[in-house]
């Protein structure tokens, strides 16, 4: 699902400088990856205006540009996919619910798997007495998940079958599989409300197929307000291509997805992860380091805001700048850029190697306070790192110059707002 935003982060991630070319390329990969899988084309261009307004807009200071739009991106993916379901393990009745050939009995099976291999004892109920052979099926797959199974093969009161079910089957989760409709019409409707009324259900939920796309959206909401569903089980996740829409409509609609169905073996059922897809687009690790950071920094941004520029948020700062070759772009356009010839618009990646070996070497009472660094000092570090003195006096130069910088574009200013008028003057806003 997803797999074209999934290659494109990949490939923004890779990119060297982060610009506004490169995040409008990002957003145009996702807007046709959204639209092939069927999410709303309204919500997908909502989404992309958005993308593209916070990618260059205001950053946590101490996320680069790269991490921020990822960042970005992650949460709007996040919203889109909505919440995760809580799905207890614990004694239950359940109804399943849904049109034709939407998946319900296989589900029902499914689910009884499930709890019974999770410790508790499932039964089903066949109470689609509407289609022959729904009778068999559902037993062949009680007998093949090993699970309680009660139907009547020539029943014709669906409400009728599922009262005596109730009083047959001794079972911690019930699971009670209706019949379909080609459309939710009147007879559905009071077919389900009159089961509702015998079942008392813990849990109804609506079974849709992958395919439908975002016309998920209006059945959920049809069917919700016509017999009340707590929840959405989405199958055939494995074989459409429209998943991620039908997906993403369920969660703008407000209807929970609890399950979804990725085959047609008991075993293909999931608890619904929306997390799980999207750190599948980030790739796993880079998300989870990336939400550490931020993490920190919402932690501590004050701290970060405020205090004293550090030879420590220096060294944080080369790292971003060589990373990004953002601040080299930046620093050009400012109006003190000139007066800084071998500042940072001239660090490269092997000055930024040799810097972090220096700042390795000194104690901390130096990286708190470089100002304690005299000769002797110095040639100690110099010695520990394997620089000369000139390159550590260097050093100290270059972040003395940085920090009357920050000193000149005073706290406040290095605060959300003038971010964006750097950006805007680099014509990234
Ligand atoms: N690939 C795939 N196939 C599925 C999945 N769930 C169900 N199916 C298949 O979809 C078809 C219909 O499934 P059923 O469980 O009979 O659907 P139903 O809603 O009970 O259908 P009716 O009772 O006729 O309304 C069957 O061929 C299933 O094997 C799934 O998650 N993935
Ligand atoms: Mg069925």
């Amino acid at each position: 699902m997803f797999d074209r935003v999934k290659e494109s982060i990949q490939k923004f991630s890779g990119k060297s400088g982060v610009d506004k070319e490169a995040v409008e390329e990002l957003v145009k990969d996702i807007q046709r990856d959204l639209i092939q899988a069927d999410v709303d084309v309204g919500l997908v261009s909502e989404l992309s205006d958005e993308i593209r307004q916070e990618s260059l807009g205001d950053k946590k200071q101490g996320l680069s540009r790269k991490e921020h739009v990822l960042e970005v991106v992650y949460n709007k993916m996040e919203e889109l996919l909505g919440e995760e379901p809580g799905i207890e393990i614990e004694p239950q009745k359940i109804l399943l619910c849904g049109l034709y050939g939407a998946g319900k009995t296989t589900t029902a099976g499914k689910l009884a798997d499930y709890y019974r291999k999770r410790g508790l004892k499932p039964g089903l109920i066949a109470a689609d007495t509407d289609r022959p052979a729904a009778y068999d099926q559902l037993k062949q797959l009680a007998d093949q998940a090993d699970v309680e199974f009660y139907g009547e093969p020539e029943a014709e009161n669906p409400s009728k079958v599922v009262e005596r079910g109730l009083k047959e089957l001794d079972v911690d989760v019930l699971i009670v599989d209706s019949a379909g409709r080609n459309s939710l019409d009147e007879d559905l409707k009071e077919e389900l409300s009159e089961m509702n009324n015998v079942l008392n259900p813990d849990n109804s939920y609506l079974v849709m197929p992958a395919d439908i796309g975002q016309s998920a959206k209006d059945q959920a909401l049809s069917f919700d307000e016509a017999v009340g569903i707590n929840g959405v089980i989405m199958t055939k996740m494995d074989s459409s291509a429209k998943g991620g829409g039908a997906l993403v409509a369920c969660s703008t609609s407000g209807s929970q997805v609890k399950f979804i169905g990725t085959g047609e073996q008991l075993a293909d059922l999931e608890v619904y992860d929306p997390v799980k897809y999207v750190s599948d687009m980030l790739g796993q690790p880079d998300l989870e380091s990336l939400l550490e950071k931020v993490e920190e920094l919402e932690t501590n941004p004050e701290e970060l805001l405020e205090g004293e520029f550090t030879l420590e948020q220096f060294r944080d700062q080369i790292a971003q700048v060589t990373e990004t070759g953002m601040m080299e772009e930046m620093m050009q356009q400012l109006p003190f850029g000139g007066k800084m010839p071998d500042n940072i618009s001239q660090m490269t990646e092997e000055k930024a190697n040799a810097y972090e070996f220096i700042m390795d070497s000194m104690t901390d009472e130096e990286i708190q306070d470089p100002s304690v660094i005299n000769k002797s000092r110095r040639e100690r570090i110099a010695e520990g790192s394997g620089a000369d003195t000139g390159e550590v006096r260097e050093l100290i130069k270059h972040f003395n110059q940085t920090k009357n910088m920050m000193n000149k574009f005073d706290k406040g200013s290095m605060k959300r707002g003038n971010m964006q008028d750097m950006m805007q003057k680099l014509g990234l806003g």
